[in-house]
């Protein structure tokens, strides 16, 4: 068959734009060569649904070495019992996890959206707000960190079914403990949400969620530095609470219904080749060097944000623990859309985002947040956030000065050359 130099045409264009740019969307990364590689294979041709061992399908002996693999790897990178590593995204993780364990209308407690929070912990336009009932906690208008306050008080009110934590935009670590200690007065399960910040907590450079959590779910595209993908996981397994038992008329464990919650709840067959590319993460995640990628990472965003502050920009919560950083560009005169797309002349790409107590609508916002996971993997140091922000300050406090931009631009791209990404494609 013929290539199809249309569709590679327009793939090697994405190569070439993620090259000249600065990526700094929060929620991206650049996965080694071996992952990607491992992603384009034979494995996708493969129906396996069921688990290794089960399957329903022949054939599956093969494909059952790569996702034992995975899930092995999984559990030795976070030191755990159960890990589920089919969920295609981290929404269906999510949607796993509380199909397991919650029933159409009950009381869900999570982060606003707008403080931080994400779609599929209860937003109106989401499966988790439109099936559950939803409740939600914010951060301090003055502090910008989670009010705990609040989160208990609401949790004492509503008795939800599960507290969810986790945000996917917010720099600050998480008290777990103090989170488990009000579930268990409510009887609420708690659900960590920790796609952005995995990989620092697989390295243990932030709180682990662990022994506080009762499932803990993740992205493995983000810090963890993988394929695009979700995984479910649990310290420990259990009993499960609602008295369901097998046909045998054995209690099934939390991990029975949380397996059968991924397949057959919410997914048909699991994808394989992308499970492939998983284990390869994983594996890569346990070396030391993902070590130093992740200290790297957290110094970058240490440097970034005080680079930021000295600008007189103002981040939420005044800093960050983790990769990211939400800037309130009120005092700065532009919006977050204005300010998303004026970056993107100059090739610096990151994402709008309401701040907490926004008075602007989700589509125009007063926020940009920016993440330095994706730059770190470039090879970018701490003396590199110097360039990186003084190119930002340049376009934003000249939103209107396209020919500006287009300088600033060349600048960008010229910088970028020092950090090739992916050599060996040419
Ligand atoms: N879209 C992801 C993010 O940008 O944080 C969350 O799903």
């Amino acid at each position: 068959m013929q290539k199809d130099t249309v569709v590679f045409d327009i793939i090697r264009k994405e190569l070439e734009r993620q090259r000249r740019g600065i990526e700094l969307i929060a929620s991206e990364n650049f996965t080694s060569l071996q992952v990607m590689q491992a992603m384009g294979n034979v494995m996708t041709n493969k129906y396996a649904e069921g688990y290794p061992g089960r399957r329903y399908y022949g054939g599956c002996e093969i494909v059952d070495q790569t996702e034992q693999l995975a899930i092995d790897r999984l559990k030795a990178i976070f030191g755990i019992e159960y890990a589920n590593v089919q969920p295609h995204s981290g929404a269906q993780a999510n949607a796993a996890v509380m199909l397991a364990i919650l029933q159409p209308g009950d009381d869900i407690l999570g982060l606003d959206l707008s403080m931080g929070g994400h779609l599929t912990h209860g937003s109106a336009v989401n499966f988790s707000g439109k099936l559950y009932k939803p409740h939600f906690y914010g951060v301090g208008k003055e502090d910008g960190l989670v009010d705990y306050n609040m989160l208990e008080a609401k949790a004492r009110e509503i008795k939800p079914k599960l507290i969810i934590c986790g945000a996917s935009a917010y720099s600050r670590d998480w008290d777990y403990v103090r989170i488990r200690k009000v579930a268990d007065e409510v009887g609420a399960f708690v659900m960590a949400d920790i796609a952005h910040p995995a990989g620092l907590i697989a390295k243990g450079l932030l709180k682990s969620p662990f022994d506080h959590c009762h499932f803990v779910t993740s992205t493995t595209h983000k810090t963890l530095r993988g394929p695009r993908g979700g995984v479910i996981m649990m310290k420990k397994d259990f009993e499960n609470p609602f008295g369901l038992k097998d046909v045998k008329g054995n209690l099934r464990l939390m991990s029975n219904l949380m397996d059968m919650a991924v397949f057959p709840g919410t997914q048909g067959g699991p994808l394989e080749h992308v499970i492939a590319a998983k284990a390869v993460a994983f594996g890569e995640i346990l070396t030391p060097e993902f070590l130093t990628y992740q200290q790297q990472v957290q110094k970058n965003a240490q440097a970034m944000a005080k680079a930021f502050t000295d600008k007189g920009y103002q981040i939420i919560s005044g800093g960050t623990d983790n990769h990211l950083m939400l800037i309130d560009l009120r005092n700065k005169n532009i919006s977050g859309k204005k300010a998303e797309q004026v970056l993107e002349h100059a090739d610096i790409t990151a994402n709008k985002n309401m701040v907490p107590y926004d008075d602007k609508s989700a589509f125009v916002t007063s926020g940009v947040r920016f993440g330095v996971a994706a730059i770190t993997s470039r090879g970018m140091k701490e003396s590199d956030m110097q360039f990186v922000v003084n190119a930002i300050d340049t376009v934003l406090m000249n939103a209107d000065d396209e020919a500006l931009h287009r300088k600033v631009k060349q600048e960008v791209n010229e910088f970028m050359t020092q950090f090739v990404l992916y050599p060996e494609m040419g």
